[in-house]
């Protein structure tokens, strides 16, 4: 039985961080190579091995995947949605050919696993506002919804043509302490805590009734996991899998924070990001994910900013 070797690309951001961190508990430190563009993250230090790589140069990836015996890819980098619009050639550029670079060794060196997170980015306004279904209108309006929905389709192209076992969640937005975001458009569900404990106030890019699918961090990690350790013949799904746990706004996270910390205010002053919030679903059925294997998200939003709140002052 070969020992699993997980190579996770992206590893210092929001996500990879605490994907390689629960990966190296499961298979082992040793087990879980880190990479990313960007220098190690303090948190992964001294937690396993670190290589600094560039998914677009796909030769010196084909090189480190050979060189260090991997067996499963996470790929994570990406230019998420906020960013997106602001150089959207290189947002679709690095989104899509860094997955075709690692679909492509993958598929080559018969590698056992690739995991790529899609994103409720790829509905668009013509998608049902409410309980958003697995399979429905998706007609995307942003460059990263775009780039993902194109991707999506790539993993299952890969999976019908060659076989690959690659697998993909669409995320809601994400919620974490641990690591922070970057260029997204639900970014704003971490800024404020931080803000919260700052100043006791926080402005919001967003208006006050803007209500998104959210989720927090530990139940994305543990759906990634859960999702990736199911028996293959339990994936019904080949491009992405619609993920989800709650719904809120900003008015509504607001106030949960206020019973935390009474005085604490904040103002609307939407920008750019509020037309590519409006263009996506408030909230997204993910029966299928609870059909084929199992999901169940546990953070509500009390639970969310409790949890968050408590570790964000102990940092
Ligand atoms: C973004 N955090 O805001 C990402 C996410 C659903 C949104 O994909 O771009």
């Amino acid at each position: 039985m070969v020992k699993e070797k997980i190579l996770v690309i992206g590893a210092s951001g929001q996500i990879g961080v605490e994907l390689t961190l629960a990966l190296r508990s499961i298979y082992g430190n040793a087990q879980v190579v880190a990479s990313d563009l960007r220098e190690e993250n303090e948190l992964l230090k001294g937690t396993g091995p670190y290589v600094s790589l560039d998914v677009m140069n796909k030769e010196m990836l084909h090189v480190q995947i050979i060189r260090q015996n991997i067996t499963q890819i996470y790929l994570l980098a990406a230019i998420l949605s906020a960013t997106g619009e602001k150089n959207p050639a290189l947002a679709w550029h690095i989104n899509t050919q860094s997955l075709l670079n690692v679909l492509d060794i993958a598929r080559e060196e018969r590698l056992h696993k690739v995991y790529w997170p899609s994103s409720i980015a790829v509905f668009g306004p013509t998608s049902p506002r409410q309980q958003c279904p697995q399979q429905t209108i998706i007609e995307p309006v942003t460059v990263y919804g775009i780039s993902k929905y194109a991707g999506e389709f790539w993993c299952n192209y890969y999976h019908q043509r060659f076989g690959l076992d690659v697998r993909s969640l669409r995320y809601p937005g994400l919620i974490s302490y641990k690591s922070s975001p970057g260029g997204g458009t639900t970014d704003y569900a971490v800024e404020i805590f931080n803000e919260a404990l700052e100043v006791k106030k926080y402005n919001c890019f967003l208006s006050s009734e803007t209500y998104l699918p959210m989720m927090y961090m530990p139940d994305a990690i543990r759906a990634t996991i859960e999702l990736m350790e199911a028996p293959a013949d339990q994936i019904s799904v080949h491009t992405s899998y619609n993920l989800a746990a709650i719904s809120f706004s900003p008015a509504e996270i607001a106030s949960e924070i206020k019973k935390h910390i009474p005085d604490f205010s904040i103002s609307y002053e939407p920008d750019y990001r509020q037309a590519i919030a409006n263009s996506w679903p408030q909230s997204i059925d993910d029966a299928v994910a609870r059909k084929d294997w199992g999901w169940k998200h546990k953070f509500d939003l009390p639970a969310i900013t409790a949890d968050m709140l408590e570790n964000l002052r102990q940092n």
